[in-house]
């Protein structure tokens, strides 16, 4: 089936899953030229969705017009998989803003646990029953490469040290002890979403991750991060680059000095309450 109207997200709304929309758990998959990868990714994720919740699920892929066709695909597989949908955007748009579209679908469709992971096999679908069984009390759970158990298999020197880099730098500047805050692999309860008002995060490339822990934190909410093992991807190629790095370093002390404008502003409204 072809879609031609543009949906309030300037993308084509997805293909509606033939039986109920109604599902608890929405795992949402940005994709961006994962042609190699999507319809193993797919499957492995369905498998493993219908043994943890089985018919309890939606898989949302939000696709970015990719050249290499993995919007094509990821529609033939929505047409074999009833749990399987495709959101299409226009064209790329960042991962922020990927990821905030799928929220906001997924919310939109009655959601009560929102999931989201990478579609190159960095995060295994071997994963998502243990996360989703730390989901039953927690309201942010995180797969996590930097507490005991966690591990990154085998990326290069380099990013190595730039994520864990990254990690170290935000946890001290936000003074929070979670531990993977750039991870990408997570669920994340439904209220905390509405609680959070998806528009207002910067929603620029990677340091959303370090935005949604750390607004999720500020607003009292449970985090809990579960052990994963990261494998480099083995197909496709990152969309990760420098300049994103570096804007990831300059926008943490923001988000600090956001937080303490927020909680200034509480504390004079109480005061002259
Ligand atoms: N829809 C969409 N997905 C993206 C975009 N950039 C990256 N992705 C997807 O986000 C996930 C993580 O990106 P990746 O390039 O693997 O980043 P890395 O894991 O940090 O190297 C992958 O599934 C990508 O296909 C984008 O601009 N739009
Ligand atoms: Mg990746």
């Amino acid at each position: 089936m072809i879609h031609k109207t543009v949906g309030a997200l300037g993308c084509r709304p997805p293909r509606p899953p033939p039986s109920s929309m109604t599902a608890r758990t929405w795992l949402t998959l940005p994709t961006y030229n994962e042609v190699a990868n999507i319809e193993r990714i797919l499957r492995a994720i369905v498998a493993q969705l219908e043994r943890a919740i089985p018919g309890d699920f939606r898989v949302l892929v939000i696709d970015d017009s990719s050249p290499d066709g993995t919007g094509e695909v990821a529609d033939r597989l929505a047409e074999e998989i009833p749990e399987v949908c495709v959101l299409h955007r226009k064209e790329k748009d960042g991962l922020g803003r990927a990821y905030l579209a799928g929220f906001q679908y997924a919310v939109d469709h009655g959601a009560e646990l929102v999931g989201v992971m990478d579609a190159d096999f960095s995060h295994d679908p071997a994963y998502l029953p243990l996360l989703l069984e730390a989901a039953n009390d927690a309201d942010l759970v995180i797969g996590s490469r930097y507490v005991e158990g966690g591990q990154i298999a085998d990326w290069p020197p380099l990013r190595r040290v730039l994520s864990r880099g990254g990690s170290l730098y935000a946890r001290s500047i936000l003074g929070v002890h979670v531990r993977d805050l750039t991870g990408g692999f997570k669920f994340i309860r439904r209220e905390v979403l509405e609680r959070m008002d998806l528009s207002s995060l910067r929603a620029q490339g990677y340091v959303f991750n370090i935005e949604l822990t750390y607004r999720a934190l500020m607003l009292g909410c449970s985090v809990k991060e579960i052990p994963i093992v990261f494998r480099d991807r083995k197909e496709g190629r990152s969309k990760m680059s420098l300049p994103v790095a570096i804007e990831a370093l300059f926008l943490v002390p923001k988000l600090r000095r956001s937080h303490q404008r927020v909680e200034a502003a509480r504390a004079e409204e109480t005061a002259a309450a």
